[in-house]
């Protein structure tokens, strides 16, 4: 969420300087700001390329090698060039070959003292250690100066990753350089997110800063929320990926270099090691496993969770909320579980609930009523903690009686300014950041005395901070932006800290608040509009090195306290920040986007991005859109495509006109139909994220993932496919009622009317496409289990039982997977249901482990060109089957108790 008071600041910031009644304490907050305002940026240089490519490189030594691995010491190979600050003068080289798919090269100071992100935040694989004869690519290397590169072996082997002495590495105190100018000219590459570009990245003059950043309306070319330092590169011959493990700030620069007619990637880090793991592919969804191999698996969701959420910020009161639940109920609409924003806190302070609007016994009563009914409840949690001393404020008391806030050199709390004013920051790094951030679930969310939360939703976590570094005047910025200033009537002790951050540094040591590189952060500097990057945490870590962590300790504790309150049931988190390997926990929402047309049709890339490169795919963007006001046929056309993110949810921002789906009579058709064919699909993609969570297979694939010989699919963003088979080609145009599509050469049927689709590999233009529709097609060579029909809640669409839809490939087969659990635990105690679909030859083969009560009670058969003469279960002939000749489908009414193998033939 944003500040709108912003907004309103700047402009009494104007107004206040033309008044003539100023009062002094006015001028003083007048300054402050502009003093905020102004761009700090002592310290940094401005290298160019030549003097960065003078530098002299390393020099590689005492080579030591076994079958999987290789060490080198590194030594500085010249004078040194400090371009950015004093070069290292001897680093050490480790060469591993971890898989027969995986290179592990890490680089790193030769002492080994340097920063690199925690093993208890990202756990590394272990190594299999295989010898480099049997790996798919390898590692080569020259040792003076020392280059290398990385090379894909088999019938024709090529270079995926080289670095050369024309651009020699350079690793300084707060400045690293790795370029590789290897990559084929126009590369494709995709991942290195967060961002909201296209899916597949621009590859000239372009630069993805990495850097956690509340970004209101995420602005295409800057650095967002969270922080994925992953690209997959695909040709032709194969697909790879990069992963460079490492938090720091950075700028990874794409372009195309004319001399050598190619791509190159150049990472500037401004702090860390060069932690570097090379996948070998070759297909697409197998560089996704393989990176699920190293940063975790997704976290397996609760089946609920997958239905329909609502939520806005600016709900006043909770019979507000109730009337919004009751509404949607009767417009028929099935509404899964209802959120709410920080409306409901006290002063907005986290862990509190407002007395009046929001009455304990009052929200009791409603989230039991919410759960009588098959519904769920869902509240917002923010990280930064309201400064209230001596108010008996339990959240802030207990954080500063287990020393578990952020605090400066001096020992005072860092002071920044949130939704309730003045705030402390918890340090996820201290020991007791565990026990205070569950302690504050299990009290506030207590299910017997507490709000009886299922899920939570964390906000603001990059950390965000109102407040411009340096932020001099934190209680004087809270005024000045309306927020809640502290309680005037009790002042605060006289040792009470009053956090002035101090804005020079000395001139040795590494300057951690401007580095002589400065990445190019949206914000003016990289303490701005955060927590300063000087701030040591717990155990020495600093904010500098492990700031694009944040969010993602927050998640796991937030993770961690919602398993305490209910051990065994996976908990139901979404978040805002991100980094690799965030996804093993939790879910993830776009953020603060806005309400447009660019927003909507951009909101594929990035659930894209997130749910097949990422490995969080439990993501989704607000439906309607955040900020703005949303208009009738852009809401109609956002419930439809939300319908086919792996996260649904509508979200609005205060202010902004309300956009509840049945608030208008087409917006309520459009969702309801999308909703039928979700729920309808519920198993499907349950069923594709507990094969996600066993292997990291993408829940969402883009065109070239089932495609990648198909050129024409490289650089398509606003088609993909939902789990493995079932295409979405959503209306794109403002306004519009038709669409222009590509269909590969392959076989697709209407997901509707099942009828056939010959794709040839060519544009297709579908007219007339009304408000209230999307275009869906199932993908020829799939075997897709519905539930019969959709329903009002998905506990009542579990009771419901199946219908089988065959649809065969090019070559007449067919297959799929169905997977049943009891949709909540994270261990299961009950037998659960795995089954196996394939067809060929016109049998239908359902094999594998069963344990559902509920029955098969249709199959049918897509792209069938003659009537069968008869059908048989399980050898039994039934009679009880239709022929549509029209649209070539075949349809069974049977009765198959999902709790053993079984046949179905055409005969
Ligand atoms: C650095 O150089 C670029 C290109 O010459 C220029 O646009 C930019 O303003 C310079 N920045 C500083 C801080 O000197
Ligand atoms: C490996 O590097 C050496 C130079 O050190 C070079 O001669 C050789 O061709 C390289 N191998 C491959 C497969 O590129
Ligand atoms: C609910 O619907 C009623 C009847 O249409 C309407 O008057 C009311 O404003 C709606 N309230 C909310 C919160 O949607
Ligand atoms: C942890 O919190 C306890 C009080 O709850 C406190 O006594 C202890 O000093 C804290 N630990 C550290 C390392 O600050
Ligand atoms: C700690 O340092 C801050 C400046 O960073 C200052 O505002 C504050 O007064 C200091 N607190 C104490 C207790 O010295
Ligand atoms: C949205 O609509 C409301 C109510 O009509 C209006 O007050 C507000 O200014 C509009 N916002 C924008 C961004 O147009
Ligand atoms: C949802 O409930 C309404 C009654 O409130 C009912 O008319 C409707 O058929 C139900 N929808 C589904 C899909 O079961
Ligand atoms: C711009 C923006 O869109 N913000 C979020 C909202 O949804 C999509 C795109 O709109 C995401 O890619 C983005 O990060």
């Amino acid at each position: 969420m944003r500040n709108l008071a912003i907004v309103a600041v700047a402009l009494n910031a104007l107004s206040f300087v033309s008044a003539t009644t100023l009062a002094r304490a006015d001028i003083d907050l007048v300054l402050a700001n502009r003093e905020d305002a102004s761009p700090p940026s002592e310290g940094v240089v401005n290298a160019t390329q030549a003097q960065l490519n003078s530098c002299p490189g390393y020099r590689a030594s005492n080579v030591q090698t076994t079958p999987y691995s290789l060490t080198a010491d590194l030594t500085l190979a010249g004078t040194p060039c400090n371009v950015y600050g004093p070069d290292l003068t001897s680093l050490s080289l480790q060469v591993t070959y971890e898989t027969a798919s995986r290179i592990h090269v890490k680089i790193a100071d030769s002492a080994g003292k340097r920063y690199q992100v925690p093993q208890d935040v990202l756990p590394r694989p272990p190594s299999s250690n295989v010898d480099a004869k049997q790996a798919a690519i390898r590692f080569n290397y020259t040792t003076n100066p020392f280059t290398f590169s990385i090379i894909r072996v088999g019938k024709v082997s090529e270079v995926l990753f080289s670095t050369s002495k024309t651009n020699p590495l350079i690793f300084e105190e707060q400045y690293l350089r790795l370029k590789t100018t290897s990559l084929p000219p126009n590369a494709n590459i995709y991942g290195l997110g967060e961002h909201s570009n296209t899916f597949r990245l621009p590859n000239n003059n372009f630069i993805r800063t990495l850097w956690s950043r509340d970004a209101y309306s995420v602005p295409p070319n800057t650095n967002l929320y969270g922080n994925h330092p992953i690209y997959f590169e695909h040709r032709t011959t194969g697909t790879h990926g990069v992963f460079l493990l490492n938090s720091n700030g950075m700028d990874i620069k794409i372009n195309q270099e004319t001399s050598s007619k190619t791509t190159s990637v150049e990472y500037n880090v401004i702090g860390g090691i060069l932690d570097l793991y090379f996948l070998a592919g070759p297909s697409p969804a197998q560089v996704a496993t393989q990176y699920a191999q190293i940063v975790g698996t997704p976290a397996e969701v609760q089946y609920w969770a997958l239905g329909l959420h609502q939520c806005r910020y600016g709900y006043t009161d909770y019979v507000n909320v109730m009337q919004v639940v009751a509404n949607y109920s009767r417009a028929g609409i099935p509404l899964e579980t209802m959120w709410t924003d920080i409306d409901y806190m006290y002063k907005r302070r986290t862990f509190s609930i407002d007395p009046q609007y929001f009455p304990l016994d009052r929200m009791r009563a409603f989230i039991s009523a919410l759960h009588a009914a098959g519904q769920h409840y869902v509240m917002m949690v923010d990280p930064a903690v309201a400064y209230q001393p001596n108010q008996n404020y339990p959240a802030y008391d207990q954080g500063v009686a287990d020393n578990a806030f952020l605090r400066v050199a001096n020992g005072s709390s860092f002071l920044g300014v949130v939704w309730p004013g003045v705030v402390v920051y918890p340090d996820w790094f201290h020991p007791n950041a565990s026990n205070y951030w569950t302690g504050q679930f299990t009290q506030f969310f207590n299910p017997n005395t507490g709000l009886d939360i299922d899920g939570s939703w964390i906000d603001m976590n990059e950390p965000a901070n109102f407040c411009s570094y340096p932020c001099t005047d934190p209680f004087g910025q809270a005024i000045l932006q309306g927020l809640p200033p502290p309680r005037k009537t009790s002042p605060p002790p006289p040792n009470a800290p009053i956090v002035i951050t101090k804005r020079a540094q000395t001139a040795s040591g590494p300057n951690l608040l401007f580095p002589p590189y400065a990445i190019h952060t949206a914000t003016q500097s990289l303490s701005d509009h955060t927590a300063n990057t000087d701030i040591v945490h717990y155990g020495g870590v600093t904010e500098y090195d492990a700031h694009n962590l944040f969010g993602t300790m927050m998640s796991v504790k937030t993770h961690d306290a919602l398993l305490a309150r209910k051990p065994g049931v996976r908990p139901m988190v979404i978040t805002r920040s991100t980094f690799a390997g965030a996804g093993s926990k939790v879910g993830k929402w776009l953020g603060d986007n806005v309400s447009d047309w660019p927003h909507y049709v951009n909101s594929i890339a990035g659930m894209l991005g997130f749910a097949t490169i990422y490995q969080i795919p439990m993501v989704g963007a607000d439906i309607c859109g955040f900020g703005g006001n949303v208009s009738q046929n852009l809401c109609a056309r956002w419930a439809m495509l939300g319908a086919f993110g792996p996260f649904y949810r509508n979200h609005n921002e205060l202010g902004s006109v309300s956009q509840e789906f049945y608030r208008w009579p087409m917006v309520a058709t459009a969702a309801k139909n999308a909703i039928s064919m979700r729920y309808r699909l519920l198993d499907y993609i349950y069923t594709a994220f507990h094969q996600a969570h066993l292997d990291g297979s993408p829940v969402l694939n883009p065109l070239f993932f089932k495609y990648p010989q198909d050129q024409n699919t490289f650089g398509i963003d606003t088609q993909f496919f939902y789990g493995d088979s079932i295409l979405v080609s959503p209306v794109t145009g403002e306004n519009a009622v038709s669409v222009t599509i590509y269909l590969p050469k392959d076989n697709f049927y209407d997901f509707l009317t099942y009828a056939p689709i010959q794709g040839t590999g060519s544009m297709v233009h579908l007219s007339n496409v009304p408000f209230t529709s999307i275009p869906v097609y199932i993908r020829g060579g799939a075997v897709i289990p519905l539930r019969q029909s959709s329903a009002n809640t998905t506990a009542q669409l579990r009771q419901l039982d199946f219908e089988i839809v065959v649809a065969p490939g090019v070559d007449g087969s067919a297959s799929g997977s169905l997977y049943i659990d009891d949709g909540v635990s994270i261990t299961q105690t009950q037998p659960t249901t795995w089954v196996s679909f394939s067809y060929k030859s016109g049998t239908l083969t359902a094999s594998g482990t069963f344990a559902s009560t509920n029955k098969v009670a249709t199959v049918s058969f897509l792209g069938v060109s003659r009537a069968p003469k008869t059908v048989q279960v399980n050898g039994q002939r039934v009679s009880s089957y239709s022929y549509d000749s029209g649209k070539k489908v075949v349809k069974a009414l049977v009765s198959i108790p999902l709790s053993a193998g079984f046949t179905v033939r055409l005969g």
